[in-house]
């Protein structure tokens, strides 16, 4: 299949829409893509899967390449995510992981002696396959579609890693948090390091915007959150901006963290589904650049619901300021294909006619 043509709305030459609305510019439509949008709610990814592991997928970058692109042919999204994994780095740094399909660790980070082993890796000699994925994509890629790099935030991936797992409550990261601070620190210092490197390789390979997916960070307190979490993120932040490269900040159930999320420096701030987009514009301004935020339960919805929902939202993130349409959180295994044909139907037709009418 074909990757679609250039709309009316993509004139050549010019940056793509996504990267402009990460700008902060002023649009002549609303860009979207999906968290996960590749996954296991497409059936030819499902295929890919069905002859390879999770992790072979990752390493093999024509294969990685393959289903970056697959949501792109189908939905004719604005943007690409390549395809990887926020705990690939960790297995660089020496500890063992495996996905079942969530990812499982054997030999979890408890304690001082474990953090001190853990090593500093330097991408293109431990990752090289995820900078072939990011040269090779961006060979596949259309002009108008932009290619985003990404990688957990300290937070996050020191939850799995000193959980050994996914949690509710991640009470043992918690514990670890409190008992000894230093330690703590002292991880996810180490991790900024890591991500950084890895996020300006995936640059200088060529990936046009960075996706920071601090997905648990939403279970801390805002105190707790300024002291653990803002530091380390604003240091990976400004490390991607000295590269020129916008950066977009994502975080779930963190509607009590935006002003401090803010603070860390993204240049567009991603948003869950349980805040409401007019709130938000009230405490951060019109011309924030803001990421999401439909439930992505709603793909399951009747269409009429996917249309109204996915309308309310551009209107309450303005029509006049910088907006890119996206899921709250990633989209889920058991989601309809027409749920998500209907709301980039929707997001595209309709801002595009909204944002051209001068209404709102
Ligand atoms: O069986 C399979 O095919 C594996 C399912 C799967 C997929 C498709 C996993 C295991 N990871 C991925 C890809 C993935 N993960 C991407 C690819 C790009 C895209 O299309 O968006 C990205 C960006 C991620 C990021 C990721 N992995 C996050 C942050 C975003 C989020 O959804 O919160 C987290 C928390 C993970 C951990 C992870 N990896 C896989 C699963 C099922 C999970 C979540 C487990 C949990 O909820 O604890």
């Amino acid at each position: 299949m074909a990757i679609s043509e250039p709309t009316s709305i993509d004139r050549p030459g010019r940056e793509p829409l996504f990267l402009r609305a990460c700008r902060g510019e002023d649009l002549e439509a609303t860009p979207i893509w999906i968290m996960r949008q590749a996954g296991r709610y497409l059936p030819e990814y499902r295929r890919v899967r069905e002859t390879v592991d999770f992790l072979t997928l990752c390493k093999t970058p024509e294969l990685a390449t393959e289903v970056t692109l697959q949501p792109i042919r189908r939905f004719g999204f604005d943007a690409a995510i390549l395809f990887s994994d926020i705990l690939i780095p960790v297995e660089a740094m020496g500890v063992e992981v495996r996905f079942n399909p969530a990812p499982e660790i054997a030999n979890p980070v408890r304690g001082e002696a474990e953090v001190h082993a853990l090593a500093r890796p330097d991408p293109v000699q431990e990752m090289p396959f995820v900078l072939e994925t990011v040269r090779m994509l961006r060979r596949e890629l259309p002009e108008h579609v932009a290619l985003i790099g990404f990688a957990g935030a300290p937070f996050t991936m020191a939850a799995y890693m000193v959980e050994g797992h996914g949690s509710k409550d991640f009470a043992r990261t918690k514990s670890l948090m409190y008992r000894e601070p230093l330690v703590f620190h002292a991880l996810l210092e180490k991790l900024s390091l890591v991500v950084s490197d890895y996020l300006e390789a995936q640059i200088e390979a060529g990936v046009q915007a960075v996706q920071l997916f601090d997905t648990w960070s939403g279970l801390l307190s805002p105190r707790d959150y300024e002291e653990y979490v803002l530091p380390h993120v604003r240091r990976i932040l400004e490390r991607v901006s000295r590269a020129g490269t916008p950066s977009i900040l994502y975080g779930n159930g963190t509607g009590g963290l935006l002003e401090l999320m803010d603070e860390a420096g993204p240049d567009v701030l991603s948003l869950d589904w349980r805040v409401g987009m007019k709130d938000v514009r009230l405490r951060l301004g019109d011309r924030r650049p803001l990421q999401g935020n439909l439930d992505p339960g709603v793909l399951a919805a009747p269409a009429s619901v996917i249309r109204e929902q996915a309308l309310q939202i551009l209107h309450d993130a303005g029509l006049r300021s910088p907006h890119i349409f996206n899921l709250g959180h990633g989209i889920t295994p058991g989601s309809p294909i027409e749920g998500v044909e209907e709301l980039v139907r929707t997001v595209h037709e309709e801002s595009r006619r909204l944002r051209g009418d001068g209404s709102s």
